[in-house]
């Protein structure tokens, strides 16, 4: 038997193999095949065994050769695989730390946004707690319980926005949010409502989802000079301590008395410009002494308690506090607007 030859095919034959091996654990069969114990390099060796001494030498060289080879080949190999399986581990990974980071602008806070928490927050410090309530509403919280009768033009199609279930609407004033409060708690209370609120209204000053803050103070004798004096403390906060004040007789079909509150004009200091329409006077909120009808609706007693309840538009604050000239600019999302509010 020609050992060369043989040794020769089994070169070729497993040098191949070894090229087209495809996995680690390929590799490791293929490797126990030639090299271990009872592999094929060793049964060669065994045949030495019988061998003369010259045939000996010249056959064992022969075969270390080959066995030299072949675990080089195998270590490259190995090599190659095991680059390529960390090479799909990291493709595969969520995480990669060789990506730059993408550029994000520091954001800055809504003005909108700004001005309802900064509104409530002055409220807070003088002892108001915050309610809220959801923005679909039953219509007898939204109106029939605030004295809001079955004709009243506010309930009108042109003005609420009916939904697709009987005896629902989208709340058009956080007032059911102080109805639900009188439901479920007793005076005396001291709560603000904020919120979104919704009116079929579109023009330069109004937009059919815009935010309002109300407030309601209930408790054994409170009077109209209790509502003077929280409104006081709150516009000169807002406004500055010289801020001019007055209160105008109005009407809500929920307070009686009703007052709408004005200032100075605070862009000409009362002299008359376009803002205030000539008049020297901004129209801020409306308020007035809570209507026993609307105390009798949620089981209070309007011969043992009495109260006061205000409401004001954050948008038309958030426009003066930064001269925005029209309401469309904080609905918009505009960034070149928005990002002008950093640092606030
Ligand atoms: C305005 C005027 C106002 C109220 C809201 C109120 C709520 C209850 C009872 C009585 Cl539960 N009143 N809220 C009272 C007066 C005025 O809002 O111009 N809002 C933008």
């Amino acid at each position: 038997m020609d050992i060369k030859k043989q040794l020769k095919a089994l070169e070729e034959e497993y040098k191949q193999k070894i090229k087209e091996v495809l996995s680690l654990e390929e590799l490791q069969k293929v490797k126990s095949t030639l090299l271990g114990k009872k592999g094929k390099i060793t049964s060669f060796l065994k045949q030495l065994k019988s061998l003369t001494p010259e045939q000996k030498k010249e056959f064992g060289k022969a075969i270390n050769e080959v066995k030299n080879l072949f675990e080089d080949l195998i270590k490259e190999k190995e090599t190659e695989l095991k680059e390529k399986a960390l090479e799909e581990k990291l493709k595969k990974s969520q995480i990669d730390i060789t990506l730059p980071a993408e550029w994000t602008e520091a954001g800055a806070p809504h003005p909108t946004t700004y001005t309802l928490k900064y509104i409530t927050d002055i409220f807070v410090s003088m002892g108001f707690s915050i309610e809220e309530g959801p923005e679909v509403e039953l219509e007898e919280y939204n109106f029939d319980m605030l004295n809001i009768p079955k004709d009243h033009p506010a309930r009108d199609m042109q003005d609420t926005f009916f939904i697709n279930k009987e005896g629902y609407v989208l709340r058009t004033h956080t007032s059911p949010v102080q109805i639900r409060t009188m439901l479920k708690k007793k005076p005396p209370l001291a709560v603000v409502a904020p919120g979104k609120v919704y009116r079929k209204d579109l023009d330069p000053t109004h937009s059919p989802m815009f935010h309002q803050i109300e407030g309601l103070f209930v408790d054994k004798n409170v009077s109209f000079r209790d509502l003077k004096g929280i409104l006081k403390i709150f516009l000169e906060t807002v406004f500055g301590k010289d801020i001019p004040i007055r209160f105008r007789p109005s009407y809500f079909p929920f307070t009686e008395p009703s007052a709408e509150v004005d200032i100075g004009c605070t862009v000409c200091k009362g002299k008359g410009c376009r803002v205030c329409k000539g008049t020297g006077w901004l129209e801020i909120l409306g308020c007035g002494m809570v209507d026993p009808n609307v105390f009798k609706a949620v089981g209070i007693n309007p011969e043992e308690f009495s109260g006061f309840a205000f409401g004001l538009g954050i948008e038309r604050i958030a426009m003066l506090k930064f001269q925005i000239p029209d309401i469309r600019l904080l609905f918009n999302n505009d960034m070149r607007f928005n990002l002008q509010f950093k640092g606030l």
